[in-house]
C-alpha cells in the first residue's frame, strides 16, 4: 500500500507511468531522458529501472528497502503489470471457470493387455531389471496377504494392503536412486522393498519386536529406515510434505545433486501441508518430487467428495510446478513421468508433481470395511481388468521374458520367503520395554530417569501381573 503513496504519476507520450521514489540505486533521470528512453524500448527499461524522485528524502529506511525489492512498478494501459502478476489487461468480463479448461490427460506407456502404444516410449529396460520390478510388485502382494490375514487373527495390531497401487511404487522407486531420499504416507511399502530393505524388518516392524528399527515403539507399517534413505512414517497425514521441502532444499544448498521423493494420498492433498509444501517448493526451488497416489478414495471418501477441480494435479501449474498425470497402473509409465521428474527436478533445480491415477482395491485399513460405502463389483472390476501386476505380466510375456512355469517357481519362492520372515517375526520377542523411555530427548532428561525407576520398582511388586516375559530381558 506504501508503494502507490509514495509513487507518483507521470505522462509520458500520452502513457500514464507511475515512478518510485527511492534513494539507494542513485539512478536520477530527467525527464529529456525518459522520453528518450522510452522511445527506444520503453518496456525493457521500466522494468529494470528505479527511479529517483525528490521525496526519497523524507523516506524511512524501511521503506526504501521494500520499494527497492519491487522489481515492476509501473504500469501502461494494456500491459499489467502489477508486483503480483504479469499478464495482459481486458475488457470482457469474464470469471474462469473450470469448464474453460480440458482436464489434464493420463500419460501411459500400455494399454491394459500390457502392449506398448508407441514403441518410443519404451523405457526398454533390460530383462532382470524388468524382472526384479516384476518380483518386487508380486512378493509385495504376497507378504500384504500374510500380514492382513496375521492381524484378522489378532497377530499383529493393525495392517494396510497395497492392493492395486504396486505400479505406482516399483515405477517411481526405479526412476530414481536408492539414496534420493523418499518421505512416505504409509502405503508405500514397495519403495522399500525396491531399496532391499528387507521383508524380515518389514515384518519386524509389524510386530514392534526386538529386530524393529522403531523398537516397537510406532502402530504397523510406519516404516522407516536410514540406511535406504526412507523417512520414517508417521500419522498425521500430509506433515511429510514441507519436510520433503526442507530436505530437498539442505540437498540443494550443499548442491549434493539429490533430490528428495514425497508420496502422499489425493486425501492427504486437502490439507493444509500440502499448500505449504508446493508452495515452499516452488518459491525456493526445492528439487522435490511430489508424487500423489489418486486411488479414488480416501478412507470412505470418494474423490467427489474431496475435491472439485481436476484432480491433484492440476494444482501444480498454480503453483508454478512442472506437473503430469500418469496411469499408475502402468508400471512402465510411472517409471518414464518419475525418471523425467529427477531430471527436471537437478537440471532445473524445482519441484514435479505427478498425480499417479490408481485404484486403492484393498479396505482402507484393517480396521475398514469398504463394502459398506463402495460396490464388491466396483472393486472386482479393477481387480480383474486393470491391475498394474497383470498389466505388467503380459508385457514381459510378450517380450518372452516370462511365462507360466517361471510364474510358479517364483510364487513358491516368494511364498517361502514371506513366510520365513514371518515365522522369524511371530517368534522374535518385544523389545526390552525399558526402552520406551529412551529417544523422548536425545538425553534423558531427570524427570524421565526418575518416572524409568518408578516402572522398575512398580514391577517389582506386581510384574506378575504384565506379560513381561514377551520382552526382551538384558
Ligand atoms: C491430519 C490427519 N487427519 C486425519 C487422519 C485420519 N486418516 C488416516 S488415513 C486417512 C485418509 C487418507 O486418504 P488418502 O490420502 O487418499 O490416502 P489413501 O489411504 O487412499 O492411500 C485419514 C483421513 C490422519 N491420519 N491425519
Amino acid at each position: 500500500m506504501k508503494m502507490f503513496k509514495l509513487c507518483r504519476n507521470i505522462l509520458i507520450n500520452g502513457s500514464k507511468f507511475r515512478i518510485l521514489p527511492t534513494s539507494n540505486l542513485g539512478i536520477s533521470i530527467n525527464s529529456d531522458r525518459i522520453h528518450q528512453t522510452f522511445n527506444s524500448s520503453f518496456m525493457t527499461t521500466i522494468r529494470r529501472q528505479t527511479f529517483c524522485a525528490e521525496s526519497h528524502h523524507h523516506q524511512s529506511k524501511s521503506e526504501q528497502t521494500l520499494l527497492h525489492e519491487l522489481p515492476n512498478v509501473s504500469t501502461i494501459d494494456n500491459v499489467a503489470e502489477f508486483p503480483g502478476a504479469k499478464s495482459k489487461f481486458v475488457t470482457d468480463l469474464h470469471f474462469f471457470d473450470p469448464d474453460d479448461f480440458e482436464n489434464i490427460p493420463v500419460y501411459r506407456v500400455m494399454n491394459r493387455n500390457g502392449q506398448v502404444l508407441d514403441e518410443k516410449q519404451d523405457p526398454n529396460l533390460d530383462k532382470e531389471l524388468m524382472t526384479k520390478i516384476y518380483k518386487g510388485m508380486t512378493i509385495l502382494n504376497s507378504m500384504d496377504r500374510v500380514l492382513y490375514e496375521s492381524q484378522r487373527q489378532g497377530r499383529i495390531s493393525f495392517y494396510m494392503t497395497n492392493y492395486g497401487e504396486e505400479g505406482t511404487h516399483f515405477g517411481s522407486a526405479a526412476a530414481i536412486s536408492n539414496d534420493d531420499l523418499a518421505f512416505g504416507q504409509y502405503r508405500e511399502a514397495g519403495v522399500l522393498i525396491w531399496r532391499g530393505f528387507e521383508i524380515d524388518k518389514l515384518m519386524a516392524q509389524c510386530y514392534g519386536n526386538s529386530e524393529d528399527l522403531h523398537k516397537g515403539r510406532s502402530m504397523p507399517v510406519h516404516y522407516g529406515t536410514k540406511d535406504h534413505c526412507f523417512v520414517s512414517i508417521s500419522s498425521p497425514l500430509s506433515t511429510q510434505m514441507p519436510q520433503a521441502v526442507g530436505a530437498a532444499y539442505a540437498f540443494k544448498r550443499q548442491n549434493q545433486q539429490r533430490i528428495v521423493i514425497c508420496y502422499f494420498g489425493e486425501g492427504a492433498a486437502s490439507e493444509g501441508d500440502f499448500h505449504a509444501a508446493m508452495n515452499f517448493a516452488a518459491t525456493l526451488s526445492a528439487p522435490v518430487i511430489f508424487f500423489c497416489r489418486n486411488n479414488g478414495y480416501a478412507i470412505s471418501t470418494p474423490t467427489h467428495e474431496q475435491y472439485r477441480g481436476d484432480g491433484i494435479v492440476c494444482r501444480g501449474p498454480a503453483y508454478g510446478i512442472p506437473s503430469i498425470r500418469v496411469d499408475g497402473n502402468d508400471v512402465l509409465a510411472v517409471y518414464n513421468a518419475t525418471l523425467a521428474a529427477k531430471k527436471i527436478c537437478l537440471e532445473q533445480s524445482r519441484p514435479v508433481l505427478i498425480e499417479a491415477m490408481t485404484y486403492r482395491i484393498g479396505h482402507h485399513s484393517t480396521s475398514d470395511d469398504s463394502s459398506a460405502y463402495r460396490s464388491v463389483d466396483e472393486v472386482r472390476s479393477w481387480d480383474e481388468k486393470d491391475h498394474p501386476i497383470t498389466r505388467f505380466r503380459k508385457y514381459l510375456e510378450q517380450k518372452q521374458w516370462w511365462d507360466d512355469d517361471l510364474e510358479k517357481s517364483w510364487k513358491n519362492e516368494s511364498k517361502r520367503l514371506v513366510m520365513t520372515a514371518f515365522v522369524k517375526a511371530e517368534k522374535l520377542p518385544k523389545p526390552n520395554y525399558m526402552e520406551m523411555f529412551e529417544d523422548v530427548y536425545d538425553k534423558m532428561p531427570e524427570s524421565l530417569i526418575e518416572q524409568a525407576q518408578e516402572l522398575k520398582q512398580h514391577l517389582k511388586m506386581y510384574g506378575g501381573n504384565y506379560p513381561i516375559s514377551n520382552f526382551k530381558q538384558d
